[in-house]
């Protein structure tokens, strides 16, 4: 086998990792669906807790199967390590396990997952944890921001659910120069290792909801973080293992494989995709506003240009007429599917205030940049004429 760094992003998400099946020759990783792993002795077993011999125990703590998709996904982020998890939920609340501890101090950017940004403002502030949220795409906020207790900082970008795009290395480049300790952690699920890296620029820790992209194929939940081996221990043995538990299984880990073999492809055609279905929705009247990391009038769409190869498949925008005409609009969609989740072969739509952002009020709504009336998109992999000619039926029924 080559060294990983010779290999191409697309051979990577096929090869990387890859262990030779010694006892049957199986090309395909084969599912050690199994809870426990057999010691040949007390001694055997004792070494294997204590880490003084290599070997599986416990699925919790690892597992064949899912031990190759977590080589294979580090190659793709670039990262010494990566750690699966049951969600991206189990994966991001893990992370914030093993940083924080009560006194620690977050900042965070204002626009995020819902969840995450309830996790966030309603789960580590009962610990003592004190999490502020501001707009990090103007980094002069970041430098207000900063404190001694800082454990971390935590973005995405493009965020969910409008796109906003932050600067990665400067957040970093801010971050680092402020205190080096501090974790600068780069929610890299919209994007993907394929159109970009968040480590190369200067990020510590990427994590990922695997259910997106990454699976690709929407019949997977999963999460993962890459990073340095060292902090992936520590994530693995303490944030896993004893504070969520949010163990993948090894069936999952198999799907996410069989997924990620066709990840590079599966971009460039999503991307393309949401190209087109830009343009189309620029001629539209109906249309008030969009938001594409792809257009011009993007507010960052330098930055952007600077660390994205290209824009990926997730479209916001605004009808006119509001959340009721939005509603509407979703309602009457045949082709695409009125759905949650993003990243798959089926193009979703859904409403974020009402659904994946419901964890915000409404003032928090409005402090977070997401409007009542935005409508989310993702692009998936139908012929686009069909996916148009499914949005202009709908449009003309408001
Ligand atoms: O625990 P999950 O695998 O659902 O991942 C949580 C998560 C983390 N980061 C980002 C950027 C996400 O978008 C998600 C999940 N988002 C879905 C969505 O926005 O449609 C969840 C459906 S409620």
């Amino acid at each position: 086998m080559m060294k990983n760094k010779d290999l191409g992003l697309a051979t990577k998400a096929i090869h990387a990792g890859t262990k030779r099946d010694l006892q049957y020759g199986s090309l395909v990783m084969p599912i050690y669906q199994t809870s426990t792993f057999m010691f040949d002795s007390c001694e055997q077993g004792g070494k294997r807790f204590a880490g003084e011999e290599q070997g599986h125990i416990y699925t919790r703590l690892g597992n064949p199967t899912t031990d190759v998709l977590e080589a294979r996904v580090a190659a793709l982020e670039g990262t010494e390590a990566c750690v699966f998890f049951s969600s991206g939920m189990g994966a991001i609340s893990s992370v914030f396990w093993t940083i924080c501890k009560s006194g620690s101090h977050i900042v965070a950017d204002k626009t995020l997952y819902g969840c995450t940004f309830s996790f966030l403002k309603h789960g580590m502030t009962r610990y003592g944890v004190d999490v502020d949220f501001v707009d990090l795409s103007d980094t002069k906020n970041l430098e207000k921001a900063l404190k001694k207790e800082t454990a971390a900082v935590v973005f995405e970008t493009p965020a969910n659910p409008n796109l906003k795009v932050i600067d990665i290395k400067k957040i970093a480049d801010i971050s680092h120069a402020f205190n080096k300790n501090i974790k600068v952690v780069c929610d890299n699920t919209f994007a993907t290792p394929v159109l970009q890296q968040p480590i190369a620029l200067g990020c510590d820790v990427v994590v990922h909801s695997a259910t997106k992209f990454l699976n690709g194929h929407g019949d997977v939940i999963a999460g993962c973080v890459c990073g340095t081996k060292e902090f992936l221990t520590e994530v693995r043995l303490f944030g896993l293992k004893d504070m969520t538990g949010a163990v993948l299984g090894p069936f999952e880990a198999f799907l996410i494989m069989r997924g990620l073999k066709t990840l590079d492809i599966r971009m460039e055609r999503h991307c393309l995709n949401a190209l087109k279905l830009v343009e189309y929705l620029q001629t539209n009247k109906k249309v008030e506003k969009i938001y594409f990391p792809g257009l011009k009038e993007h507010p960052n769409h330098e930055i952007v240009k600077k660390q994205m190869k290209t824009f990926g498949s997730m479209i916001a925008f605004e009808v006119s007429g509001g959340r009721q005409a939005g509603a509407k609009l979703l309602d009457n969609m045949k082709l695409c599917s009125l759905s949650v989740s993003l990243g798959d072969a089926e193009t979703l739509v859904q409403h974020p205030a009402s659904m994946t952002h419901s964890t915000y009020d409404a003032e928090s709504l409005a402090l977070a940049d997401i409007s009542e009336g935005l409508v989310r998109v993702s692009v998936g992999l139908e012929n686009i004429e069909d996916i148009i000619a499914d949005f202009e039926q709908s449009f003309k029924k408001i």
